[in-house]
């Protein structure tokens, strides 16, 4: 019997606070995004059923998964709803939870390849018909909100792609998975929105369409502005594709909006915040600052680096912690802006468009009304 914490209608979604989520380069406390309850299964029974265009249909026990070559990837998780506070905000009412800007998180996440559990099974598809195609997770433990089950594609050939990283994790930071972030196991997709890192994941299907779930057709897309409500989205969703990669960011988080700074004898003020790649394009090479609405601006100091220099895995994937200080002249509703570069040369946009659900929001990163003293 799975034991399930938390209801359909009431599920369990909370985000750190920003200040905490960004002092530690490894997120040990990060947010939960759950669209039902949480299912508590008995991991020794617990079995991933390899289906679909498969030569060989496989139920794989979480002993099997520890016995194939074990993968390590630092990778930050984020939910394409990041953010959508300052959409809600900046630009007019959307549709979803209100997220400010801790619903992302920074893990070392340890498993087998997705790949070598696809080529156990051994792929009943020509590889030129691999672009055509797409890996489906599914996890049938608990109903969701708006669907029976909860489920994700990706496009087989990037699962398939050693580079992609794409892991069924068992651990996280060293440990088992806790319940809330998957236990047994769960998809871990480096680049690629949180919603297709599905947890507690019992299926995979090989299939030449996405997933039929609810959250891969109907929920986590960026409809086009005339999609303005739930009547005009309806003739969206089919066309629209579903988020894979998300696109690059930062945000302040110190000092954060609607606080009062001091400034040092020079006249400067500490500024930190996080950075974000683009989907496969990271890490991030830049963050800059702007203390003057964008007019000029200054280079951060990128932490990451000397922090992880023992680290043979590869950063591609992860967050990246800045900070510098810049010259604030005194009085109220003073106003700080950070941008992000990445090393495919992704720069972050000032305000991207609005969309009914607010998601993938990359605005300029903010802080504003300062009373600096
Ligand atoms: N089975 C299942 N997997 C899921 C979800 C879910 O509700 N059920 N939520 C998804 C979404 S939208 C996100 S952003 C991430 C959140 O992962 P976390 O709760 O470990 O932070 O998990 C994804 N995987
Ligand atoms: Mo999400």
């Amino acid at each position: 019997m799975v034991i399930l914490e938390y209801t359909v209608e009431k599920p369990l979604n909370r985000e750190p606070p920003l200040e905490k989520l960004i002092s530690s380069f490894i997120t040990e406390d990060g947010y939960d995004r759950n669209h039902g309850p949480i299912p508590y299964i008995d991991g020794a029974a617990h079995r991933v059923c390899v289906y679909g265009a498969v030569k060989n249909i496989l139920s794989l026990s979480i002993d099997d998964l520890t016995s194939l070559p074990q993968h390590n990837v630092i990778c930050a998780l984020q939910c394409a709803g990041n953010r959508r506070h300052t959409m809600r905000t900046k630009l007019k009412e959307v549709q979803g939870i209100d997220w400010f800007d801790g619903a992302v998180m920074n893990c070392r996440w340890r498993g087998p390849r997705l790949r070598d559990v696809l080529l156990k099974a051994g792929i009943d598809i020509a590889r030129e018909k691999w672009k055509d195609a797409h890996v489906a997770f599914a996890c049938f433990q608990t109903p969701c909100q708006e669907d029976e089950w909860y489920g994700a594609s990706i496009e087989l050939e990037r699962a398939m792609r050693e580079d992609a990283d794409v892991i069924l994790a068992l651990e996280m930071n060293g440990h088992a998975l806790t319940p809330n972030h998957g236990y047994p196991v769960r998809v871990v997709t480096p680049g690629i929105a949180g919603a297709r890192s599905v947890k507690w994941l019992d299926r995979i299907t090989i299939q030449l369409t996405e997933s039929p779930n609810f959250y891969q057709q109907h929920d986590y897309k960026i409809l086009p502005e005339e999609a303005d409500c739930a009547e005009t989205a309806k003739d969206f969703w089919n066309k629209v594709p579903a988020i894979q990669d998300m696109p690059v960011n930062s945000v302040i988080a110190v000092p954060a909006s609607g606080s009062r700074v001091e400034v040092d004898s020079k006249g400067m003020v500490e500024v930190k915040g996080y950075a974000l790649p683009s989907g496969e394009d990271g890490p991030v090479v830049k963050v800059e600052v702007s203390a003057d609405g964008g007019e000029t601006w200054e280079d951060a100091e990128l932490i990451r680096a000397g922090e992880m220099a023992e680290e043979s895995t590869s950063l591609k994937w992860a967050w990246c912690l800045w900070r510098t200080k810049i010259r604030l002249e005194k009085g109220k509703e003073k106003k700080l802006l950070s941008r992000a570069t990445d090393k495919g040369g992704n720069v972050q946009t000032p305000c991207p468009k609005w969309n009914l659900r607010g998601v993938a929001y990359n605005g300029y990163g903010e802080a504003k009304d300062l009373e600096v003293f």
